[in-house]
């Protein structure tokens, strides 16, 4: 097929670096499209909206190239790429004997394909990159796509092909990470392999729509039990006196196990996001993947019970309430990182700002510093102005995203900065010697250092 111009609908994490990819690397004549105008305004001026190492260079020679422009319309092209998001719905939730569940909110998807339909042509090809729950190509963009009066497979193809790039490394992984490529005709599929072949240089695979969207869901819940288990053993390692960190490396050593990192919860949009697609269509078939759900999501909770009980142990007190009032009352807390990774500035479902909210419904008065996103504004949460300003006045240190200037810290020059003289590590970045030498107690999520009470 010959590809001219192509239409990506959706300019955020995954829309932007796909659509200067295609315009910068393949030559491509590309239209970004979004429905906010504040997004297409910034890129006209030349600047981006989203922090990703080397995107911002990428865009400007896209822009600069004359191959890229952006709008909020869409207008007639060779092929239309749908990337917008998929979360869950805020306000309802799905139940199965009891057990809730979050339910996956296609209005986006379903919205921008309607914005195609006017302009769709014989020929084109459109291709969903949105992670979708298992045959949202072929039971809703297709229907939707056909009030064209078009037939997909016959006078139009289509695709679900899913990116599987890493926040943070998404320009080398969109190039050379493998694409599995899902057509509703095996014609589609080879259209949607001819686009993609145009930059991608990681193997293509051809399949149907509905096996690629569950390969990519498929992947993402692998990630999500598995992390679940390593922070479940990070619950195990405190009850037994053992460092979680030290066993999981250990235990790593083993040529076919490869455990995960526990921490203080999942975040982002992709891992805490699409386990429960599977679980929206089947709970009957899903027990593991609701637990694992589960047990993550109440990571900030646990972390937040690590909290108290570091108060605790350093005060001599034996319960996290006295007389009524929880220990985290008044305490001041600096809260290093709200970003749901290190080295991304992406804030969105991040377990950080939950912990923050969680210690401040107990009393605690938390500041918050994100290097990344310094002048984020997250309700309720109350942010400081620099890093000595959050830890200046602070009784803790708590650190919950291992961002890279964090990790090298100097624990000294931090001592000569703050009154504080606790430290809660969730993360493993801290070495525990170097911080006792600068004067504090590190404590360390994963680690025996307090008795961890036994559920009721
Ligand atoms: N996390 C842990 N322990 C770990 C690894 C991660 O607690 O050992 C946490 C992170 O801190 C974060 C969350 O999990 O809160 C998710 O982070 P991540 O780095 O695992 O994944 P994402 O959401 O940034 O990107 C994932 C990737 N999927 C897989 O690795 C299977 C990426 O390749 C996908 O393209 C992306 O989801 C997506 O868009 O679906």
């Amino acid at each position: 097929m010959n590809f001219q111009k192509l239409c990506v609908l959706g300019l955020g994490y995954i829309g932007l670096p796909t659509a200067s990819t295609f315009a910068a690397v393949s030559g491509l004549k590309v239209l970004g499209v979004d429905i906010n105008p504040s997004v297409v305004e910034t890129l006209q001026k030349g600047q981006i909206h989203i922090h990703e190492p080397g995107l911002h260079r990428l865009v400007t020679q896209a822009i600069q190239s004359g191959n890229m422009t952006a709008s909020t319309q869409v207008e007639e092209a060779d092929a239309f790429l749908i990337a917008v998001p998929t979360p869950f719905k805020l306000h309802e939730l799905g139940d199965y004997n009891g057990q809730k569940f979050k339910l996956a909110d296609m209005t986006a998807v379903a919205s921008a394909t309607e914005a195609i339909v006017p302009h769709l042509r014989k020929g084109n090809l459109v291709i969903l990159e949105s992670t979708s729950p298992p045959r949202t190509t072929v039971d809703l963009v297709r229907p939707i796509l056909e009030r064209s009066g078009l037939k997909a497979g016959i006078d139009f193809f289509l695709c679900y092909s899913a990116e599987r790039v890493l926040p943070g490394q998404i320009l080398r992984e969109l190039i050379e990470n493998a694409r599995v490529i899902g057509g509703v005709t095996p014609e589609s599929a080879r259209a949607g392999h001819e686009l993609y072949a145009t930059f991608v240089k990681g193997k293509i695979i051809e399949t149907d729509a509905t096996t690629a969207e569950m390969v990519k869901v498929m992947e993402n819940t692998t990630r999500d039990v598995n992390i679940a288990l390593a922070n479940e053993f990070s619950r195990l390692a405190e009850r037994f006196g053992v460092d979680v960190w030290e066993a999981i490396g250990l235990a790593n050593l083993h040529p076919r196990i490869n455990i995960l990192s526990p921490g203080p919860g999942v975040g982002g949009h992709c891992i805490s996001v699409d386990p429960w697609f599977f679980v929206e269509a089947a709970p009957e078939l899903t027990p593991l993947i609701y637990s694992a759900r589960q047990v993550n999501d109440s990571q900030p909770h646990f972390v937040v019970q690590r909290v108290e009980q570091a108060f605790q142990s350093s005060e001599g007190t034996h319960s996290a309430e006295q007389g009524g009032t929880s220990v985290l009352h008044g305490k001041k807390i600096a809260a290093l990182g709200l970003a749901y990774k290190p080295d991304v500035d992406d804030l969105r479902e991040s377990p950080a700002a939950e912990i923050v909210r969680l210690l401040q419904a107990d009393g605690a008065q938390v500041k918050a510093w994100e290097p990344f996103k310094p002048t984020a504004r997250l309700d309720g949460i109350r942010m400081a102005t620099d890093l000595n300003d959050a830890i200046q006045n602070a009784d803790m240190i708590l650190l919950l995203v291992k961002h890279s200037e964090f990790a090298g810290l100097d624990p000294q020059v931090i001592a000569s900065g703050t009154k504080a003289r606790l430290a809660l590590d969730t993360v493993n970045a801290w070495n525990v010697d170097e911080w006792q030498r600068a004067g504090f107690q590190l404590l360390r999520l994963g680690v025996h250092t307090a008795p961890v009470p036994r559920a009721a």
